[in-house]
């Protein structure tokens, strides 16, 4: 294992980085995975490594609307998978949401070892395994779903999502809340909560929003989920992205963002 100095300007993103690595030795997380963790870093360096107040509010609605839910699933690949499973399974448990395993690349045994993977952190059911459902516009491997899991909610949350999905997912109308560090992707742009944020930062926010709202009335929850404005959360991480961490010269600031 390499060891990471607690005391490194960007220990978190070298942790996180380190996750996926070992995702991939586990056989829970795919090499494309890897690709997909450079992209995000990348946006994420710039976004400034936070949670920015847009995305805040996004987790906040994110959270409304899982607990107003009549069936809210969550949808675990493998990034997520190595990257938050303990995290995941809390908000499941949080929002009383399904669980399912649900990849790109899907292979059996990636299932199982995914599936196995949360039930060591914690879960008690895992979906995703049955298949017996289709999101319909996909060619077959992508296309599958557990009918009573993803084919059946009215709510998903779909985390680093290949933009093809989330677009298909997106049309059948259920009400999609995406994770992507960028806002100009088509998973973000087809949500109808993108959240502009880190997934490791994002997941225990939409948590702890969550368990603050448990007792709201029906009435506050749609009151979050009504005011939270789409575009506007989308603009704000655009914005965020093209002058965050550089100052006025164009330099990248000085608070050690660029030691590696
Ligand atoms: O495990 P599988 O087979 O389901 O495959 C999962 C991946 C992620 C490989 C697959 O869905 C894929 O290829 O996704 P994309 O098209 O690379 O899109 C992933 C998006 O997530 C990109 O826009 C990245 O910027 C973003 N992203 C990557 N890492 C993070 C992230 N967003 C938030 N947090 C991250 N840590």
């Amino acid at each position: 294992d390499v060891e990471i100095p607690a005391d490194h300007p960007r220990y978190e993103s070298l942790v996180t980085r380190h996750r996926i690595e070992a995702g991939i030795e586990k056989g829970i997380t795919s090499r494309q995975g890897l690709i997909a963790q450079g992209r995000g870093e990348a946006f994420d360096y710039l976004l400034g490594e936070r949670t920015i107040p847009s995305a805040r509010a996004a987790e906040r609605a994110a959270a409304a609307l899982l607990l107003s839910a009549d069936h809210p699933v969550l949808s675990v690949n493998g990034n997520v998978a190595a990257l938050v499973p303990e995290e995941i399974v809390e908000l499941a448990a949080a929002t009383e949401a399904d669980l399912e395993v649900n990849l790109f690349n899907r292979t059996e045994e990636r299932m199982e070892r995914i599936a196995e993977h949360l039930r060591e952190h914690g879960a008690t059911e895992v979906k995703g395994l049955a298949g017996d459902g289709r999101i319909p516009g996909l060619s077959h491997e992508r296309a599958t779903v557990d009918a009573d899991g993803i084919g059946a909610a009215d709510v998903v949350l779909v985390p680093l999502e290949d933009g093809d999905r989330a677009e298909a997912l997106a049309s059948t109308g259920k009400t999609e809340i995406v994770i992507d560090l960028n806002p100009g992707s088509r998973s973000s742009r087809s949500a109808a909560v993108p959240i502009v944020d880190n997934i490791v930062r994002a997941i225990p926010n939409v948590t702890r929003h969550a368990r603050e709202l448990s007792d709201a009335p029906i009435e506050e929850l749609q009151y979050v989920i009504d005011s939270f404005d789409r575009e506007e959360a989308l603009e704000a991480a655009e914005t965020a992205i093209r002058r965050g961490s550089f100052d006025d010269d164009g330099d990248a600031e000085a608070d050690g963002r660029n030691d590696d």
